[in-house]
Order: structure tokens, then sequence, then C-alpha cells
């Protein structure tokens, strides 16, 4: 199991922050073997010194801020460098900590500091961080020197997998030309995708907090467990503050309950007048060290909902929850991946006024800052691994699977303690039909399970059900079809009978409750045909009013959500099927409505005033 917490970075009276957002000094490695740079250790001097540098945003993608066809396609390994200054007492004081977190670097990272190695880490959509108090601290310099290298290739063990493909024939392909080969639809962009910052704490500090929610009859039980690092001698007080700011319950030691009587729960927005009432958990922690007294205190937002499923159900407090919601992408024009404040208001936005209560973070983990919204909103998550394109068999080797392992421990460890995350998504459509695709879902989840008994655990299908070798280990069925786009194309005519099939022959297989994980069509904005054609605004709307009536029906039984793919447009790899992208969007990848947007707004507010 991973070592350490990974609480979300949050300013106190003991803790401080610096962003290191803004221009970077930035390489890609041209070289043959991408290796030049380790050859001649960037690390060690100003990255300028090695050769031309660019300037490079964080966060952002690196790909699409450039002019250059080959930046845009590079595959290997890219230097980012930034100096800093810190401040004296940062450098100074040896009772602080100070720490380097990366709040996402794709795919593969190694982190040095003024030249010396300090972290290395694999996947590209969760957090890590070193302790650099020793290198700060041990002599008179206070400028720092943060060199990342990142490399974005993708091999059949990464999440998501990828292979590169050489391609050798002189009489077809230059010299050293390849290809790196995905099996999945969106663009594979790279960078520092979100916020690099550095934080501080005392040397002895509240490491990792864990809570988990409850309710008997009116009382909201609020169960914590804290973890501290530096020093065994040490007294922690809680106390939970309601939105007011009055303490409604106060405890002390390293774990217990606390009981809130008559509590204001956490209700997705739309089920109730006050969604998203949110408590706040202050943690205060007191030492007696070598340097002397110590305190640390630590916020932790603490929403008051119990989860649970039955065969027909997805109950949250109690109630049947539907889920009427999106699939979104972390994508959008220039910046790539980079996580963005304007684009994450405008989507939170777009989501009110289309009336979702819900999304999947379709196909990993999305920013941090995305799901703290959520919780506030009241927004509900499924929140989703990077396993997406799980396809080829050495993908579900023992090697693959453990790293899978690792990602669910890193992704739980992050995400845990948000109210709006009520389940989590394990993969994206993989070949779950595979003989060993049996053995690695039951240990996948069984281990998810272990890690977070409190939440049910899913992955998203599109193989036959009576194929379906992952199936039986799922909480809730969440199935993708495009009846009347990728097959029987141009006849709507067909989606009522085929979804009604595809619903009633999983649910007599297992009696579990199902989410319509993706449907949709491809749709350019501003093209029109009546009758519909594929590709116009008329045929998609056309398409979503097939699957509605079905779902209509069958939700008032066991299907318990609809997601729409997708909530906008986004960027994939260039081929015959994609035009400039993905275009299955209901807004454009400017986020403006398409006309299927309307429709989706009228039926989710129309279903959201049954429900309430
Ligand atoms: C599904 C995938 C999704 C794709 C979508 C599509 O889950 O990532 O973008 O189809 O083809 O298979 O549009």
């Amino acid at each position: 199991l991973l070592q350490g917490g990974m609480l979300y970075p949050r300013e106190s009276r003991s803790r401080e922050r610096k962003e290191l957002d803004g221009l970077w000094s930035f390489r890609a490695d041209f070289s043959d073997n991408r290796r030049q740079g380790f050859e001649q250790q960037w690390y060690r001097a100003p990255l300028r010194e090695s050769g031309p540098t660019l300037d490079m945003p964080v966060p952002s993608s690196f790909n699409d801020v450039g002019q250059d066809g080959q930046l845009r396609s590079f595959v290997g390994w890219v230097w980012y460098e930034r100096e800093i200054t810190l401040p004296q007492r940062w450098t100074e004081d040896l009772g602080m900590r100070v720490v380097l977190r990366i709040g996402s670097a794709h795919y593969y990272a190694i982190v040095w500091v003024n030249g010396v190695h300090v972290a290395e880490h694999e996947g590209g959509h969760l957090p890590f961080e070193a302790d650099i108090s020793k290198l700060v601290q041990s002599g008179p310099l206070s400028s720092c020197r943060i060199t990342i290298a990142i490399n974005n290739t993708l091999s059949p063990h990464t999440l998501p997998p990828g292979t590169i493909l050489y391609k050798t024939d002189p009489s077809m392909y230059p010299k050293g030309y390849f290809v790196q080969n995905i099996k999945f639809d969106f663009f594979n962009y790279a960078g520092l995708h979100r916020t690099v910052l550095l934080y501080t704490t005392p040397t002895t500090y509240i490491d990792d907090i864990t809570v988990t929610t409850d309710m008997d009859q009116d009382i909201g039980l609020v169960n914590y467990q804290i973890v501290v690092q530096g020093s065994d001698h040490f007294q922690l007080d809680v106390g939970l503050l309601d939105e007011e700011g009055k303490v409604v319950a106060k405890g002390a030691g390293a774990q217990g309950q606390l009981q809130v009587p008559n509590a204001h729960l956490w209700w997705p927005y739309l089920m109730h007048e006050h969604p998203a009432y949110l408590y706040s958990l202050e943690v205060k922690l007191t030492a007696q060290t070598a340097v002397g007294p110590v305190s640390d205190f630590y916020t932790l937002p603490v929403g008051i909902r119990t989860v649970a499923i039955t065969e027909r159900q997805f109950l949250i407090n109690g109630k049947p929850f539907y889920f009427q919601g999106v699939n979104k992408h972390e994508d959008a024009d220039i910046r790539g991946k980079g996580f963005d404040w304007p684009l994450l208001v405008k989507d939170f936005n777009l989501l009110r006024w289309l009336g979702a209560n819900s999304f999947r973070t379709s196909h990993y983990p999305y920013a941090e800052e995305v799901l703290q919204l959520c919780d506030r909103y009241g927004i509900v998550v499924i929140d989703e691994s990077p396993g997406v394109g799980i396809m080829l068999a050495e993908s579900f080797s023992n090697v693959s699977l453990q790293h899978h392992l690792e990602v669910m421990e890193e992704m739980i460890r992050r995400d845990k303690n948000h109210p709006a995350v009520v389940m989590w998504s394990l993969a994206n459509e993989p070949a779950s039909f595979l003989k060993p695709a049996g053995y690695y879902f039951k240990t996948l989840i069984a281990h998810t399970k272990a890690l977070d008994p409190s939440r049910p655990v899913t992955f998203v299908t599109n193989t036959n059900y009576e194929a379906d070798l992952g199936a039986p280990y799922v909480d809730v069925i969440c199935v993708n079809s495009y009846y009347s786009w990728y097959h029987d194309y141009g006849h709507m005519e067909v989606i009522q009978l085929q979804l009604a099939t595809q619903f009633e022959n999983w649910y007599k297989a297992y009696q579990k409750p199902m989410i319509q994980s993706e449907y949709g069509a491809g749709t350019i904005a501003g093209f029109h045909e009546d009758p519909p054609l594929m590709f116009s605004e008329e045929y998609q709307k056309g398409l979503l009013e097939q699957y509605h009536v079905v779902l209509d029906q069958k939700r008032k039984e066991y299907v318990v959500g609809e997601l729409i793919w997708n909530f906008a447009d986004f960027m994939t790899n260039q081929s015959p099927f994609r035009m400039m992208g993905n275009r299955k969007g209901i807004f454009t990848r400017q986020r403006q409505p398409k006309s299927a947007a309307f429709l989706l707004r009228e039926r989710y507010w129309r279903l959201a005033n049954e429900t309430r």
C-alpha cells in the first residue's frame, strides 16, 4: 500500500502555499533516441544552457500552443524548468516542511530540485509530491531550480495503454518513422496539466484524514481517521462546524465518530432546496518536538450523505437517485488538457443550465478543483480511473493489473473524502470478453472495495452481456451503446428495439441497476438536414429522442441513469472517422450549444421537476 496521504494543499494558520503556475522553460528532446537530455544531464544546469528553449505555460498541454506540427505530435521526453525564489523563513525555519506538489504530469515524470533527483511518478492524472525541505534548507541559497522531465510514451502496461509502431520499410517511410498507437478516442495531450505548487507544513503534521459518513435516524455520523507524521507524541482535536461556523460536534484522538443531531445532509442539487450542505472538519494537531511545541491545522469540507444500491435503485440518503448527466473530457482549444478556471466555471454553468445532476470523469480522474466544485454545487460524480482502451491481452497481464491496483490506491487516496463522488469506475470499454478479464476485474474490484467499502464499484462495458467476464463483480451495470451510429447507419428506427433488448438482456442476467453510460451521435454544429442525415443537428436530436423513449420506460424499472456522450466536442487523433476531433458533443468545443443541448435541457428539467 501507498505511503503517506495526499491531502489537498490548503492554507491554514500553520500552512502556506505558493503556486508555480505561469511560464516555464521548455525543451522537447528531438534526438533520435530521445535520451540526449539524460546523456547531457539537462537537470544539472539551467535548461537554457543545454540549447534553445521555449516559453511554455503551466498548466497546459504543450501540444497546441505552438506553431510546430512536430511538437504537436511529439512522443518522448520533454523538459520543463522553473527557477523560483523562496521566502527566507522557508529556507531557515527547520521546523518547517517544504513540499513540492505536481498536480498532473502526463505520463511519466522525473523531478529534480537544484539538480538533485527528488521524485518519479507514473500516471498522468493523479498528483505526486516530494519533500524538498532538506534541499532548500541546506545552505544559504534562497533560489531553487525545479526541473521536470516528462515522457508521454504509452505501453501495453500503462494506463491508458498504447503501443509504439515502428515502420521500417525504406521505400515507404523516412528513417526513424514511428507512430503511437492508442485504443482510446481522445488526443494523448501531454505536459504539466495541473497546478504545480509548493506548500509548507510543520515537520510534525497532519498527513492524512479519512472521513466516511452515515445516518442514524436524523443523527449524522461522521467517522474520521487521522494520520500524523513526524512524532508519536501528539494530541489531536477535531471540531465539526456548520455553514454558519458554529461548532456542532467535537472529538479528540486519531479516530472517532462525531454525532450531529438534526444533521443537514449533502443532497445532489435538484433533489433538495438546500443541496450540497458542507460542514467543515477542523483538525488541530499539537505535539512536543525537539524544536519545541508545534501545531498544525487542516480543515476538510465534509458532506454527510449515504450511498447504497438495491437490485433496481441507486440511493442517495435513502432516496432513489437518477443520473441525468453527461460524460466529459478535460479538453479545450489551445490548452488541451490544461486546467483552466474560466473553462471550469463555464462548464459548471452549462451543466446547471442543462439541468444535469451528474457526470462521469470519462476517462481518467479530473483535477481536484473539479471535484471540489461538485461538492459545493451538489453535482454527483462517477469517478473513473484512466483504465481506458484495455484491449490487448498484454494489458490484462499481472504487470498491468499490479499497476491498475496502485492507480486505484492513488485515486482513492486523493478522492475518498468528496461527498460528490458516489461510485468508482475502474475502466471504460475494456476487452472484458477476453479470458484473463475475469480474474483481472475480480481482483481489481475486490481491492477497490477493500480500500473503500463505502462506495459502489463499476466499470463501463460495451461487451455483450453473455460474454462479459467482469460484469459479475460490479455493483451497477454501465453500458455504452451507439445504435444507429456505429451500426445500422442512418436507421433510427432500430433504436427502440435494440435498446430495449439491451436493457432486458442485461437485467435478466444480473438483476443489478443499470446506467446508459454513453450514447450519442456525431454532429457538426450548423449542419442541418431534414429529413435527418448523420452529422446534422437534426440527426443528433432524433437519435437522442429515440433513446429517451426507451429510457423513460426503463427508468421506471431498473435503469438508474443516462449520461450523454459527450458534453462537448473534443480532440482526438487524426483519422478518417474523426473530423477535427470527436463531434458528439451537445456543445461545441467552444461550449456553444447544438440543437440537441436544448432538447436535453428540456428533458432534464422535466425529469427534475417530476422527481422533486
Ligand atoms: C466509446 C468510447 C468513447 C468514444 C465514443 C465514440 O467510450 O471514448 O469517444 O465511443 O466513439 O466507445 O464517440
